[in-house]
């Protein structure tokens, strides 16, 4: 039986190979000099200190780069303006040019022998700067007289576009018994992978090729990114990336660093490397969230939700990337009605830039916002109308037997059993005894409160890539190569990968290894995202591993001197049928060298897949201190059929405790000029692994049909069930003291504020 990952011994013993392990010969070193101001124009920018300091190679420009051709990195939009107009463009350089727009942008490259010297020449590079007016929130972006980001986009606004039905919506709006509103803001988090960001650019100039090694969480989008950028065809980028440190998102886009580093690498003739600091991460990563929304319910007498409206406003940051785009369109309406059977649901929303960083996808891209949201605005609803909060919810749930159910506006879930999955949470949490041990708490002078929510996520097929592309390889020793170029951050695909190929084939796990980061290979991948890695690149594993049983058939026959029909493969085995005469799969490899190996490419891509799932919180807060601890958080999940429950479980921990970072910790605030306040670990709190307490991890699998595992993704729904069921049992355990709104971060300062103010 597998123990643990396979990963985890090279993990665990400081094997991994991280972009900053990687070293090129004859390679230089590369520093950025950033803006230290919100908005500024450039006015000049005085090389000869900086060159005059040893080792110094060169220092480059956002001018030298517009004069040499680089373009701008792609933000394709996915939806239009409400008028069928399309996104406007607020368009990122690989250095600054003419303007800054936040603080943290890169300005300079500098390029010394050492990283020493290129930061002592960064240090002295003398860049006058003549100030701008700045905005940091969208509502003050979007007002009249604030000051102007980029003139491509009037009022600084790139999209406003809306979703659903709207004319139903106000005719359920109109017949409403009762209507729920509320407004709640998400806050903007800084995502912190453990490896700060690292990049090393190359240039081959015998074959005319640019190699780029970089924490990245997807090889595959990056080339095309970085080849629009440079101006050449994507095939003359490779991207390559072993152990990244984590991605949660943030390591989607082409960063600006990466054209100027390939621009430096190709122009010195020298790999050019960077290694970022933890201050960079915060000041040149993308953020993410920080939306207001407002959410109205229309009811009948009876609980049962009529129509809904969403309207978001997104704070962009100083330009609009390509997941930036994505996260707050698709990201909020794909999945509109959660798992409640309403027809009649509209959404809007707005894309605001202001000087801030650019905020982009974070663990769940779009979906935690969309469910707090929705849960937040259900449980408001459920109070309303006096309703117990899972009761509320039963009476609205889409029943099992309307699957496929269609949503408003496009998209259909293929699967799921919402009230079954819900009915785990209840009885695992013990819902009904709740207020016992609310009147326990009492006694102990703690206030103790109790969340619920139910989210749905539409995990991606992946569009990236027209297929996902599987080498196959059998080695000498018996062995098996799996090579693709979707990598891993952490998720164990190494292990899970292996299990797929290894069920199918019949050859032990062990026996099996994945390798993603070698370049000569060339491999058309989707990057690892959207949790679809394991439904989309794992389907194409198991069929890989098929077509590869199919072929070993006539061999085994030529073999074992039979006709392939009359022969059988269980378990790795081909056996005549009804006889005794057989032959290892193992074997047959090694007596037909290169004829089971596959370069797998051919089947059609994967469906969607609709995981959801329910999580129920207990909290308890001292009211003398406001510190709120999570006493017990239960979270069922239907992902499908499991691949390898330890992972799942884990991605859950995982997931479950980074939204819980977001509701009780972390916060991203810039000062009223445009100066990030939280720069460092000191003034931003990250979650450790003990902040949820009495965490039972369960599922309910409803295996779909979408693709041939049965599996549904599971790497973000910790993120989304968790933020509405962590904030709803806060609101539950503050309520009773007269607190009747509240926004995160529920830290101790503003919960103990709020019970103050209630007083
Ligand atoms: N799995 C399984 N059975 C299922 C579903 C998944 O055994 N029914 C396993 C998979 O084989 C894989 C893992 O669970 O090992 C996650 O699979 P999947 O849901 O397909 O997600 P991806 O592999 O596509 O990973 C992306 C997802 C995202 S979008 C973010 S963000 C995130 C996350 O994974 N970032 C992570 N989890 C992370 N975990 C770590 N350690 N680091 C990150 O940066």
């Amino acid at each position: 039986m597998l123990k643990g990952r396979l990963e985890d011994d090279r993990m665990l013993s400081g094997r991994g190979r991280y972009v900053s392990d990687w070293t090129l010969p004859r390679q230089a070193w590369a520093c950025f000099v950033r803006s230290d101001r919100p908005h500024a124009r450039i006015v000049s920018v005085e090389k000869e200190q900086a060159l005059e300091i040893e080792g110094v190679i060169a220092v480059i420009t956002g001018d030298e780069l517009v004069k040499a051709g680089l373009k701008a990195i792609p933000a394709a939009a996915p939806f239009k303006w409400r008028d069928g107009s399309d996104q406007r463009q607020a368009q990122r350089l690989s250095l600054a040019h003419e303007v800054v727009r936040h603080v943290g942008e890169p300005v300079a490259l500098v390029v010394a022998e050492t990283a020493a010297q290129a930061q002592d020449a960064a240090e002295a590079l003398v860049i006058e700067y003549e100030d701008l007016p700045a905005v940091v929130s969208a509502e003050q972006a979007i007002a009249a007289g604030a000051p102007q980001l980029h003139a491509s986009a009037p009022g600084n606004l790139v999209l406003d576009f809306v979703g659903g039905d709207e004319k139903a919506t106000n005719e359920a709006f109109a017949k409403a018994a009762k209507v729920v509103k509320l407004t709640a803001y998400h806050s903007r988090v800084i995502g912190n992978p453990m490896e700060p960001r690292a990049a090393m650019g190359s240039y081959d100039p015998a074959k005319d090729l640019y190699f780029l090694h970089a924490t990245t969480q997807g090889v595959g989008p990056m080339r095309g990114q970085l080849a629009a950028v440079l101006g050449v065809p994507p095939e003359k980028v490779r991207v390559v990336a072993e152990e990244v440190g984590g991605g949660f998102g943030v390591r989607f886009n082409a960063y600006p660093e990466y054209g100027a580093l390939l621009y430096a690498a190709k122009k010195l003739g020298r790999p050019v490397k960077w290694v970022g600091t933890r201050s960079e991460v915060f000041l040149g990563d993308e953020q993410a969230r920080d939306i207001v929304h407002t959410g109205e319910m229309a009811l009948d007498a009876n609980g049962r939700i009529l129509g809904m409206r969403f309207d978001y406003l997104s704070n962009m940051g100083a330009y609009v990337v390509f997941t930036g785009s994505v996260v707050n369109t698709l990201g909020l309406v794909n999945v509109n009605c959660g798992v409640y059977d309403v027809q009649a649901v509209h959404v809007r929303g707005r894309l605001v830039l202001t000087n801030t960083v650019p905020t982009a996808a974070y663990r769940g891209a779009g979906r935690p916002v969309a469910s707090y949201s929705l849960e937040r605005l259900v449980d408001e609803a459920a109070r309303e109308m006096n309703m117990d909060p899972a009761e509320f919810r039963r009476r609205n749930m889409i029943p099992a037997r309307k699957m496929p159910y269609k949503l408003v506006g496009g998209f259909e879930y293929d699967s799921g059993d919402f009230s079954a999955v819900m009915d785990k949470a209840l009885k695992a949490s013990r819902w009904d005894s709740f207020s016992g041990r609310k009147e326990e708490a009492k006694k102990r002078g703690r206030l103790r409160g109790r969340g619920i929510a139910t989210y749905i996520e539409m995990t991606a097929p992946g569009g990236f890539a027209p297929h996902d592309q599987v080498l196959i390889n059998w080695e000498d020793d018996g062995r098996i190569t799996l090579r693709t170029a979707s990598h891993n951050h952490g998720q164990g695909h190494e292990t899970t990968f292996a299990q797929i190929v290894s069920r199918v084939l019949g050859v032990p796990v062990e026996k099996i290894r994945l390798r993603t980061s070698e370049p000569e290979y060339n491999l058309v991948a989707n990057p690892t995202g959207g949790s679809r890695t394991l439904h989309g690149l794992g389907s194409a594993m198991h069929w890989a591993s098929q077509e590869i049983v199919k072929n070993g058939l006539s061999l085994a026959g030529e073999h074992l001197e039979s006709a392939a029909q009359d022969i059988e493969f269980k378990e790795g085995d081909y056996r005549i049928k009804g006889t005794d005469r057989h032959v290892r799969i193992e074997e047959l490899a090694k007596l037909f060298p290169g004829r089971l190996d596959l370069d797998f490419t051919g089947r059609p891509k994967v469906g969607a897949t609709f995981p959801n799932g329910c999580h129920i919180a207990e909290v308890e807060i001292d009211p003398e201190t406001g510190e709120c601890e999570i006493v017990s958080y239960v979270a069922c999940d239907d992902v499908g059929t499991i691949i390898n429950h330890q992972i799942v479980e884990g991605q859950m921990q995982g997931g479950v405790t980074q939204g819980a970072g977001h509701i009780f910790l972390e916060q991203g605030v810039y000062d009223s000029s445009g100066q990030l306040l939280t720069g460092s670990f000191m003034d931003y709190a990250m979650p450790r692994a003990g902040l949820v307490g009495g965490l039972t991890v369960t599922d309910h699998a409803v295996p779909t049909a979408t693709n041939p595992l049965g599996a549904k993704g599971v790497g973000e729904g910790g993120v989304t069930g968790s933020m509405p069921a962590l904030m709803n049992a806060v609101i539950d355990a503050l309520r009773p003291a007269g607190v009747k709104h509240f926004d995160m971060p529920a830290s101790p300062r503003r919960i103990w504020q709020a019970l103050q103010s209630a007083r």
